[in-house]
């Protein structure tokens, strides 16, 4: 009894301290749900997370949400609202869908509270990418910092040795693959070469087989010509551009396994000398040639312009939007936050937006993973290009969350520094000479458009995923393709063009 009283007496005490007691010594708690990934991680004990403690005063909880079936992970962090933390970082139109939990951000804002969000985000065109259908802001944005991401890349080394000239046209591509197959490059006698070879990717496994139709002046999905939204898969623009998939894929010039194919397995093809050219992000030609570093293999891996269709369009469209919408790194407030983390979350976006905090993440402490030359370029140190325990570099970073999933704000000096002179001349090449066409932006629905599209998009999205993949390997003729289109518009199509258009109009301003 008596201990119960000195417990009571205890409590007593501590509840009679002044408040500002606990503020001023306890640090506010932020928790943030984001993914982890295997070769990004973010996660508690990571030397970032730890800095940006100690820098800003307050504490971090990360909730990591390994990328396995992320979806799904997500749906149910959203059904229990007792769950959901200060901040969760994912892709633009998944926190849309719950628009009504997150803070808006309008107000906090500002060039006074938060100068570097404030910079960016004062501009009209940038406040479009993280705006609802009302145009509230709700989230920050994974800002980029070079738009052009993935390009093609192919062995020049066996050009040269088959002595064939560089394609730059789709049907100049489909005979300079012929040669690669029949011309035997790798030496071995045998017709084993696989001229085009990409790893599945992403929701999307076709995303790196697919912006080859850019060429033709469409997109799989959604795109708008002269403010019209199209349908790509429907258009008859797409029935040529799959026939030339088909041609290549049925003449096996195309990976047959690009549906499936790991990043090891499209690796090992690499290093067995069997692929010629591929599609992935910018510094997959520095890592497929690394692949070669210590054999005495020829190889020499070159960037390439995307190829010109049969109107002379020369694009890929699948690039980096001034705001990554559809990554997983845009953050919001949950709605349920206190007045006091949502200031500390806010204080934490901003400092990611500033210089010193672009440094931190995109390059980490100076003298230790990052220094600066006589021209004030900065450059990574050995620890993180040679590192010492056979990391690669991109590895090397992370492993202190360093360019991992809180990177909010990409650096230029990041994106050079981290490449070879060719991925720079390959990326400035298609950023300088028109070779990146429109990106269809994420629209914000209301909810009776997104109810719409629930119900009529989410059959379409499965059944042309399906059709695409079985006119490419052949499985279905071409013949059947206006059957298709048919099929397609009688499931609603539509409808959702309608929907996409109304929003589209209201992002554009229309
Ligand atoms: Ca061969």
């Amino acid at each position: 009894m008596k201990k119960l009283v000195r417990i009571l007496c205890l409590v007593l005490a501590l509840s009679l301290m002044p408040l500002a007691f606990a503020s001023a010594d306890d640090p506010v708690t932020i928790s943030i749900w984001a993914s982890d990934r295997e070769n990004m991680p973010m996660r508690n004990g990571l030397m970032t997370i730890n800095m940006l403690q100690d820098i800003l005063g307050i504490k971090i909880d990360v909730q990591s949400a390994p990328t396995e079936s992320l979806d799904e992970k997500y749906g149910l962090l959203m059904s229990d609202p007792a769950s959901i933390p200060t901040i969760v970082q994912y892709k633009a139109n998944k926190l849309l869908q719950y628009k009504e939990a997150w803070m808006i951000l309008d107000d906090y804002i500002n060039e006074t509270d938060t100068p570097n969000l404030w910079k960016v985000y004062s501009d009209p065109v940038i406040r479009r990418y993280v705006s609802d259908s009302e145009g509230h802001i709700r989230f920050i944005g994974q800002r980029t910092a070079i738009t052009c991401g993935k390009l093609w890349f192919y062995r020049q080394d066996w050009l040269d040795k088959l002595q064939l000239k560089a394609p730059t046209t789709m049907e100049e591509l489909y005979e300079t693959f012929l040669a690669i197959k029949q011309g035997d490059p790798n030496g071995n006698g045998e017709a084993d070469e696989i001229p085009f070879s990409v790893r599945k990717q992403g929701s999307n496994n076709r995303a790196n087989l697919m912006p080859f139709v850019n060429s033709w002046g469409i997109e799989e999905t959604f795109f708008a010509e002269d403010d019209v939204v199209k349908f790509g898969a429907v258009d008859a623009r797409m029935k040529d551009a799959l026939a030339w998939l088909n041609k290549c894929y049925e003449a096996g010039l195309i990976d047959s396994e690009y549906l499936t194919l790991s990043k090891q397995d499209w690796y090992s093809r690499w290093t067995n000398e069997q692929v010629f050219m591929s599609y992935d992000w910018s510094a997959y030609i520095d890592n497929v040639g690394n692949l070669f570093k210590d054999t005495d293999s020829p190889v020499h891996i070159v960037g390439t312009a995307p190829m010109a269709g049969p109107t002379g369009i020369a694009q890929t469209r699948d690039q980096l939007q001034p705001i990554t919408v559809d990554e997983d790194w845009n953050a919001a407030i949950y709605v349920g936050a206190s007045e006091e983390q949502v200031k500390a979350a806010m204080k934490l976006f901003d400092y990611l937006y500033s210089e010193e905090g672009m440094l931190l993440l995109n390059f980490g402490v100076k003298g230790e993973h990052y220094d600066v030359d006589e021209n004030g370029n900065l450059y990574y140190t050995e620890l993180i290009m040679h590192n010492p325990d056979g990391l690669s570099a991109q590895d090397a970073l992370r492993q202190y969350g360093i360019q991992s999933m809180l990177t909010l704000l990409q650096d230029a000096r990041y994106e050079r520094a981290f490449v070879s002179d060719e991925v720079n001349r390959t990326r400035d090449l298609y950023e300088q000479e028109g070779h990146i066409g429109p990106a269809f932006p994420t629209l914000a629905f209301t909810d009776e458009e997104r109810d719409i599209i629930n119900e009529k998009y989410t059959d379409i999205e499965t059944y042309v995923n399906e059709t695409l993949d079985k006119f490419i390997m052949g499985r279905e003729s071409l013949d059947g393709f206006d059957a298709f289109v048919e099929q397609v518009n009688g499931m609603g199509l539509p409808e959702v063009l309608k929907v996409y258009q109304d929003a589209y109009n209201r992002y554009m301003g229309l």
